[in-house]
């Protein structure tokens, strides 16, 4: 029953329905499916094999479009359920997250600081696109615990190290912690750049986040 329904949403998103994958989504709800297992089983299993074509050559940019907008029209659908699901409340740590400058892809990016804040965070989403320093502007403003940095493509994820950089040339050195993550982006990478943490997914982010700021 909930495999049809999984498969539905992945073909939604090959497809590129955003009102179709909007629809399954709210469906998904009536039907107390977890909305992280809706994402994971059925969404992201379709953006994924459209990611897939697209490296092949199989598909092509305009289905890369329609398919990340009707990944966002279901995430957005899922979103208040997720944040409702939290279980908060003790405030655990303020977060600026962001996709690095020169990358527009936002949906992982804003999943994450979705499930921070349904976890506890005080999260400020800077969006997609974003300069170095407005993070790190961001940060000192609000007096940010963590600053998370995504980053979907090889020629972008450079940038998390000048993050780094840049905060070691500011007042934020030794005060505030870095998580980065995106598709490309490996413990290796963390490492090599001097990142305080990293998570391949979502729900591991809550983790890496509670432990940086000794909140596990
Ligand atoms: Co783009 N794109 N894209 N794209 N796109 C990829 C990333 C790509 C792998 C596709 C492919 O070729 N197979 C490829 C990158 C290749 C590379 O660099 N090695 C690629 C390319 C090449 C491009 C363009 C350059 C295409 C072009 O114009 N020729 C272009 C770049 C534009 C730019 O940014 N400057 C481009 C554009 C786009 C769209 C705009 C069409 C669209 C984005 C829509 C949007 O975000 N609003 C898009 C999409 C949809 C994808 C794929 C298919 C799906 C990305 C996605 O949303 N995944 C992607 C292929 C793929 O990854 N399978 C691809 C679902 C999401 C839930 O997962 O974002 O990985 P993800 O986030 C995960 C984890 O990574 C992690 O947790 C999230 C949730 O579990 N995570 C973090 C993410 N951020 C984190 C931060 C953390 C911790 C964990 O801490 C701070």
């Amino acid at each position: 029953m909930q495999e049809k329904l999984f498969e539905e949403m992945a073909q939604a998103i090959i497809d590129g329905e955003s009102e179709l994958a909007a629809s399954l989504a709210q469906q998904s709800i009536d039907q107390g499916i977890d909305p992280l297992e809706a994402i994971n089983k059925g969404f992201v299993i379709g953006v994924n094999q459209v990611g897939d074509a697209f490296n092949c050559g199989d598909a092509f940019l305009p289905e890369l479009v329609m398919a990340g907008e009707a990944m966002k029209s279901a995430v957005a659908v899922l979103e208040p359920e997720l944040n409702r699901r939290g279980t908060k409340r003790e405030v655990m740590g303020k977060v600026v997250i962001g996709t690095v400058e020169g990358d527009i892809h936002d949906i992982g990016k804003t999943l994450v600081g979705t499930m921070l804040a349904a976890a506890g965070f005080e999260v400020y989403d800077l969006g997609v696109d974003v300069p170095v320093m407005k993070l790190i502007e961001k940060a000192m403003e609000v007096d940010a615990d963590l600053i998370g940095v995504s980053a979907l493509l090889t020629t972008t994820m450079v940038k998390q190290r000048d993050v780094i950089k840049a905060i070691q040339d500011s007042p934020l050195n030794g005060k505030v912690k870095v998580m980065v993550g995106g598709a490309p982006v490996t413990r290796a990478w963390m490492k090599e750049i001097g990142a305080d943490g990293y998570s391949e997914d979502a729900i591991g982010a809550i983790a890496v986040a509670k432990d940086l700021l000794g909140k596990n």
